[in-house]
C-alpha cells in the first residue's frame, strides 16, 4: 500500500452511500463540515435556534476521529466522566459509560446515540466530503462543493474538520514496493485486522503507537517496534466503571461541568494542586509523583502547578517518569532507548498507556532505534534499516496527523477577492481566537489555531465554541447582519497573544505537531492556545458582550465596524 492507494480506497468507499441531495441552487443558512463531536453539537445548536442547516461528513457514520481511528487499544485519555457532552442533562444522566476510558467502540456508541437521540442525521450527508468552499462578495454567501457532485450556497460555514482527522503518511521509499499489508492508526480497517501469526512492524511511537502496541504485541507471532524520538507515557490503571465513582458525578453533574468550566486549564477536573515543585521537600515530591503514578493518567501532570513553566521543576517530573522506565524495562540497553532525553516531559502530548514499557520485556518484540540505524527504504518483503532488513507480513503507520490546519487546507477555501485559506496561512494559521480568520468572512472554525483546542478536553472546548457560534449567528439574524468578519488588527493582536503565551511555557521547545514539526515545510507556529479555558471562555464573552469587538459586521449594502 502506499498513500496513494490508501486516498483512492478512501474516496471509492466514501463514495458508496448517496448524500442527501439539494438543488445547486439552493442556500441554506450553515453549512457544517464534519460530523464528529463538534459537527453533532453545532446541528444540534443551530437546529434549536431554527436555522436551516446540512452537514456533509466523508465518512458513513458519525463520529469523526473515533469514526476513522479503530486500531487495537484506541480509547480516550479523557476520563468517560468528563469525555462527554454536558448540554443535556437527560442525556449525561441516562448514558452508562463501561470503563474509567472509554475504547472507541464506546465512544462511538456513544456519538451515533447522540445523533439519533436528537435526530440529527437527516441533516447529514454521509460520504461526502467537502472540495471547496468559494465566498462570494455580492451576496455574502459560500458556494459549496462536494467530492459526491452536490453544490449549494450557504450564509455560513461550520468547520468541524476535527484537530486531528488528516493522517500523515511518512515519505519513506518503497512505500509502493510493500507486498504485504500495510495500515495507518488513523484510518484503520473497519472490520479489524487479525494479526495472528504474523510478523508485524509497527513505525511511530506517539499516542496511537504506545496505545496500539502492547495490544500487537499480544496478537502478533513477531513485532518490530522502530522507533524515532521515544515519549513519556503515564499507565491509565484503566478500570471497569465504577459504580458509586460514577453516581459521585452523575449526582453533581451540574457542579462538577460548572468547575470544569471556571477553574481549569483545560476544562477536565483533574486533582489540582497549589504549590510549585520546589516548594516541596524531594521526599514529600516523590510521594507525590508516585500517588499519582498509581492512580493513572494525565491526572500525574497535575502534581505541580508550575511543570509545564517552569524547566527546572519540569525535570523532576521527567526524571521520576525515566526511573520507572528503567524499573520496568528488564534490558537496560532497551529502557536506555526507550527513556526520552530531548523534550520536557508533558510539551509533546502526554501519552497514557496500557503496559506499554512492559510490553518490550516480551520475547516477541524488538525495538528498533531509528536515529541509530535509519530507515532506508521499504521493500517488498520488510523494512530495510541501515543495517538490518526486517521481514515482515504487515506494517503499522502510527505516525500521526497533519494537525490544526491539514483538513482545512485540503479544501479549496477561498475567501473575499478569491485569496486562497493556503495563501492567507502560508506562514502558518492566523486567526482571531481561533474561531474566525480575516478576509474569510462568516466562515468559522471549531476548535480552530488559536484556540485551546488540543490543550483542552476536545468536547469541553467544541461546547464552549459551538455555544458561541450559535450565539453569534442568532445575534447577526437579530441585528439583521449578513456578514461577519475577524479584522486584521485583532487578528494580529490575538496571534502575537497566542505566541506570547506559549513563549511563558515549556511547550514550544518540543518537536511537536503542536508547532507542526511532523510535516516536512510546515511553518513552525505553536497552534493551540496555551492560556488556559477560563481565560480564553471570559476573553470570548468579552469579545460578543462588546459587539463582537475585533469583527466587522456587515449587511448586503452596507459595512458596519462594532
Ligand atoms: O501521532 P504523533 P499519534 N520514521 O504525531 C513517528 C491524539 N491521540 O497518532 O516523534 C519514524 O503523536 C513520530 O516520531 P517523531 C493525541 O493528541 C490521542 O500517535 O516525529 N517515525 C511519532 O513517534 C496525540 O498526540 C489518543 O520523531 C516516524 C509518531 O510517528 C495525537 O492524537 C490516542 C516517522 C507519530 O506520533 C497524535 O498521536 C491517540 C518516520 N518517517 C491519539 N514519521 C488518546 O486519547 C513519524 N514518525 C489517548
Amino acid at each position: 500500500m502506499n498513500l496513494t492507494k490508501t486516498e483512492t480506497l478512501m474516496a471509492a468507499a466514501t463514495r458508496t452511500a448517496g448524500p442527501v441531495s439539494a438543488a445547486a441552487d439552493s442556500v441554506v443558512d450553515a453549512v457544517v463540515v464534519g460530523a464528529g463531536f463538534g459537527g453533532l453539537y453545532t446541528l444540534y445548536r443551530l437546529r434549536q435556534l431554527g436555522f436551516s442547516v446540512r452537514a456533509f461528513e466523508r465518512g458513513q457514520d458519525v463520529g469523526g476521529v473515533w469514526y476513522w481511528n479503530r486500531y487495537p487499544g484506541a480509547r480516550c485519555d479523557v476520563e468517560s466522566m468528563q469525555y462527554s457532552f454536558s448540554f443535556d442533562e437527560a442525556l449525561q444522566q441516562e448514558w452508562r459509560w463501561g470503563e474509567r476510558f472509554a475504547p472507541q467502540p464506546e465512544i462511538l456508541a456513544y456519538a451515533r446515540h447522540v445523533a439519533d437521540r436528537f435526530d440529527l442525521r437527516r441533516h447529514i450527508a454521509f460520504g461526502a466530503g467537502v472540495t471547496a468552499l468559494h465566498y462570494e462578495d455580492a451576496s455574502a454567501l459560500w458556494h459549496v462543493q462536494t467530492d459526491a457532485g452536490e453544490q449549494l450556497k450557504a450564509r455560513f460555514c461550520i468547520m468541524a474538520t476535527g484537530c486531528l482527522s488528516t493522517a500523515r503518511m511518512p515519505a519513506i521509499a518503497g512505500l509502493d514496493s510493500f507486498a504485504g499489508k500495510s495500515y495507518h492508526t488513523g484510518h484503520w480497517p473497519h472490520e479489524g485486522v487479525d494479526f495472528a501469526g504474523q510478523r508485524v512492524g509497527v513505525i511511530g511511537t506517539g499516542s496511537s503507537g504506545i496505545q496500539a502496541i502492547p495490544m500487537l504485541a499480544q496478537q502478533a507471532k513477531e513485532l518490530v517496534v522502530f522507533q524515532r524520538t521515544p515519549n513519556f507515557s503515564i499507565p491509565a490503571r484503566n478500570v471497569p466503571m465504577d459504580d458509586a465513582y460514577e453516581r459521585s458525578w452523575k449526582d453533581n453533574y451540574a457542579a462538577l461541568r460548572q468547575r470544569a468550566r471556571d477553574d481549569t486549564t483545560s476544562g477536565t477536573v483533574y486533582e489540582k494542586s497549589t504549590c510549585k515543585a520546589h516548594e516541596v521537600d524531594p521526599a514529600s515530591r516523590q510521594r507525590e509523583y508516585e500517588r499519582r503514578w498509581g492512580t493513572g493518567g494525565v491526572n500525574f501532570m497535575h502534581s505541580f502547578n508550575d511543570l509545564m513553566l517552569d524547566a527546572k521543576s519540569n525535570i523532576t517530573a521527567a526524571d521520576f517518569v525515566r526511573d520507572q522506565i528503567r524499573a520496568t524495562v528488564r534490558t537496560p540497553e532497551v529502557a536506555a532507548l526507550l527513556t526520552p532525553k530531548d523534550h520536557p516531559i508533558g510539551s509533546k502530548r502526554i501519552c497514557v498507556d496500557t503496559d506499554y514499557f512492559a510490553t518490550y520485556n516480551r520475547d516477541n518484540v524488538t525495538l528498533v532505534d531509528v536515529r541509530q540505524d535509519a530507515i532506508e527504504c521499504i521493500t517488498p518483503t520488510g523494512v530495510q534499516t541501515k543495517s538490518t532488513h526486517y521481514a515482515l507480513d504487515s506494517i503499522v503507520f502510527a505516525t500521526g496527523y497533519d494537525a490544526m490546519t491539514g483538513s482545512l487546507l485540503k479544501i479549496d477555501i477561498r475567501g473575499r477577492a478569491g485569496e486562497p485559506l493556503s495563501q492567507a496561512w502560508e506562514a502558518g494559521p492566523r486567526s482571531y481566537l481561533g474561531l474566525m480568520v480575516a478576509g474569510f468572512p462568516n466562515l468559522f472554525t471549531v476548535t480552530g489555531p488559536g484556540s485551546p483546542s488540543v490543550l483542552a478536553n476536545m468536547i469541553f472546548a467544541i461546547e464552549q465554541h459551538v455555544d458561541w457560534i450559535a450565539e453569534c449567528l442568532r445575534v447577526l439574524r437579530e441585528k439583521g447582519a449578513h456578514s461577519i468578519e475577524a479584522q486584521s488588527e485583532a487578528q494580529d493582536q490575538w496571534v502575537a497573544h497566542v505566541n506570547e503565551v506559549a513563549s511563558r511555557t515549556l511547550f514550544p521547545q518540543a518537536n511537536s505537531w503542536y508547532v507542526g514539526a511532523n510535516i516536512p515545510g510546515k511553518p513552525r507556529v505553536f497552534m493551540p492556545y496555551a492560556g488556559g479555558v477560563v481565560p480564553y471562555r471570559r476573553k470570548c464573552e468579552e469579545v460578543a458582550a462588546n459587539g463582537y469587538e475585533g469583527f466587522q459586521l456587515g449587511s448586503l449594502n452596507t459595512t458596519t465596524h462594532e
